[in-house]
């Protein structure tokens, strides 16, 4: 084949990077002909400081403090929108209800025309990255290349995924990795959430090609993470039939005294406390016995491990992280994490031009009582707002950090390790005002993995909220799902059900409020590890607990209280179950789940086990 002048100067750029795989080049080529930027370049970790002072240079990024910096995406676009997210196929029955599937080759005509022509004049950055360990047993579904044209997408990639020409380089199979294609487009003339809205948000989950259209914000310009990590990676799990690919949390716990180590894993809907919860630190009275690891705070793959245990690991190399409400109270960790000289990039908090501090809600009681250099999200001043605009928020409610999960004071030494950790406990909590006690823990498998999918939180905004009904988030998974929901039922008990030492699953909830004066009845935060402390020993055997129709729950004296505070009759009400409003939950439970074909019967057994046992309450 003889090449074009084009081919000649992109095959020249990969040659000068060491990008060999002929499978990666072939596709930069291609999409460098569909997006025709002015320029290639080929990205590693380590020219992270030069792409920095680039940003900087233009203007892109805006110093925030010795090593930390600020950045500020189009007003239209902070945030991820699952109606303009797709999962593509070219078999009509991977259509489930949440996955919003449309066929492949119409989706791939579609991006194709989006993005022809939408880089000119600008860099494609190619970036070859890896969401695992490497040597874990499952990097083959961790590699993946970027495309973006978008510089700020790289510093932020740089951070949250290990990023090398090497990790593509010597594949076994040189065409098994994920292509991730990202064009910016012209944000302001994108028609977001109007009719004519021209954002495409697309994994086509067969082909293992990504195509992101329209976005610079990090939930839709971040390829390797939600849509590699999420999206793909648990269609791959599921298709490969060896492993999930779960929205969830990872840390675990170590006990001093006897040596023992667990892990936990859990998925929680947005606003129950997932990033708290993952970089929790031990109460003070219980710090000497107890030591807590994070792992993750976002993902977990989870496969069978030789031994027959679950093992699970963190994909990512950071944290993307909700800033509001982070404080020393909520998550001291996120705060060493974010500090001077970690590199962290802030997204759409306040501004200071003249300081170069930042602030969001919730970081202090107050905002700064000095407006002077002040800036909010949109970047305009504070101290010209009108008194109608006095209490608008300075920061973006999804403003967020980046930064990498080495800055986490108490990240695990071992979470780089390629063989991944095992998995002792499963939990989900969904934020609930009442019905869930403080924690429940759940033995039977199909029990478990029905409570995973019957997971809700109350609705944010009232209109969603009806009779107290919760939106269900089956395993926190609701805007990642990728293939059916009766099918993904059935290969949660596969996985779990190949374990010969399983997991023991739980249900937990920081938020149950008094039903009279809305107090809430647990302290929740550190706290909270006394929850999964008991969880652990019941696994071990060490306490029983009390049976309940919906799960196990702690006595008072098993749940170590040790310098806690807590009103006797609060503690009464958290572990305890309120029959009346569970038999209501079913049947909003049976809706939720009569509206996904195929569901395991085992899950319908789960349901009508735990209604009848209700039924048998007094
Ligand atoms: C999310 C995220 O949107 O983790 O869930 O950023
Ligand atoms: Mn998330």
């Amino acid at each position: 084949m003889t090449k074009g002048p084009f081919v000649a100067e992109v095959d020249a750029i990969l040659d000068g990077a060491g990008l060999t795989n002929a499978k990666v080049r072939e596709y930069v080529r291609y999409w460098a002909e569909v997006t025709g930027p002015e320029s290639i370049e080929v990205v590693s970790v380590a020219d992270d400081a030069r792409l920095v002072q680039e940003a900087l240079d233009a203007g892109e990024i805006l110093p925030a403090g010795e090593g930390l910096y600020y950045s500020r995406s189009y007003y239209k676009d902070t945030a991820r929108s699952e109606e303009r997210t797709i999962v593509a196929t070219s078999n009509e029955s991977d259509k489930g209800v949440y996955n919003n599937w449309r066929p492949a080759a119409e989706m791939k005509e579609l991006l194709t025309g989006l993005m022809r022509g939408a880089s000119a004049g600008k860099t494609m950055y190619v970036i070859p990255y890896l969401m695992a360990a490497p040597g874990s047993p499952l990097e083959k579904y961790a590699v993946g290349v970027q495309l973006t044209d978008n510089r700020s997408v790289v510093l932020h990639m740089n951070r949250m995924a290990r990023v090398s020409p090497e990790h593509v380089n010597n594949l076994a199979d040189p065409d098994h990795f994920v292509r991730a294609v990202h064009v910016t487009g012209d944000l302001e003339n994108l028609g977001q959430g109007t009719p004519q809205d021209k954002r495409y948000f697309v994994t086509v989950a067969d082909e293992r090609t990504i195509l992101h259209f329209g976005s610079s914000y990090g939930g839709n310009a971040l390829l390797g993470k939600i849509a590699h990590g999420l999206r793909q990676a648990s269609y791959d799990g599921w298709s490969s039939g060896t492993f999930l690919g779960e929205q969830f949390m990872l840390l675990g716990i170590t006990d001093r005294q006897t040596g023992k180590k667990w892990h936990i894993a859990g998925g929680f809907p947005s606003a129950s406390g997932k990033t708290n919860l993952a970089m929790t630190l031990p109460p003070d009275a219980l710090g000497d016995r107890y030591h807590v690891d994070f792992y993750g705070d976002d993902i977990a793959w989870m496969w069978v491990g030789e031994d027959g245990r679950l093992y699970g690991m963190n994909p990512e190399f950071g944290v993307f992280g909700v800033a509001k409400d982070t404080n020393e109270k909520t998550n001291p960790g996120a705060l060493d994490a974010i500090k001077p000289g970690t590199r962290a990039i802030f997204t759409n908090v306040a501004y200071n031009e003249k300081t170069h501090e930042t602030w969001f809600e919730g970081r202090t009681p107050q905002p700064p009582a000095d407006l002077d250099g002040w800036l909010d999200w949109k970047g305009n001043r504070i101290a010209d707002r009108t008194p109608e605009q006095a209490g608008e928020p300075w920061a973006h409610p999804n403003s967020r950090f980046t930064t990498t999960l080495a800055n986490v004071p108490n990240i695990a030494t071992d979470f780089d390790k390629p063989a991944g950790v095992p998995i002792d406990g499963i939990i989900f909590g969904g934020r609930t005002r009442d019905r869930e006690p403080l924690i429940r823990a759940i033995t039977d498998v199909a029990e478990g993995v029905y409570d995973g999918l019957t997971l809700g939180a109350e609705a944010t905004f009232a209109a969603d909220g009806l009779d107290g009904q919760l939106r269900y988030d089956l395993m926190s998974m609701r805007p990642f799902m990728s293939y059916p929901e009766g099918p993904y039922a059935a290969h949660w008990l596969k996985i779990i059900g190949e374990c010969t030492d399983q997991p023991i699953f739980a249900h937990v909830n920081w938020f149950q409020r008094d039903a009279e004066d809305g107090h809430f009845l647990w302290p929740g935060y550190r706290e909270n590890l006394r929850a999964l402390l008991w969880l652990m020993q019941l696994r071990d055997g060490d306490v029983s607990g009390v049976a309940s129709p919906v799960g196990i729950l702690p006595t008072k004296d098993e749940l170590n209280l040790d310098g806690l505070d807590i009103v006797p009759a609060d503690l009464d009400t958290l572990l305890s179950i309120d029959v009346d409003r569970w038999k209501q939950e079913i049947g909003f439970r049976e809706a939720h789940l009569a509206q996904f074909p195929g569901l395991p019967e085992e899950i319908w057994t789960a349901h009508r086990r735990v209604a009848a046992a209700l039924e048998e309450e007094e």
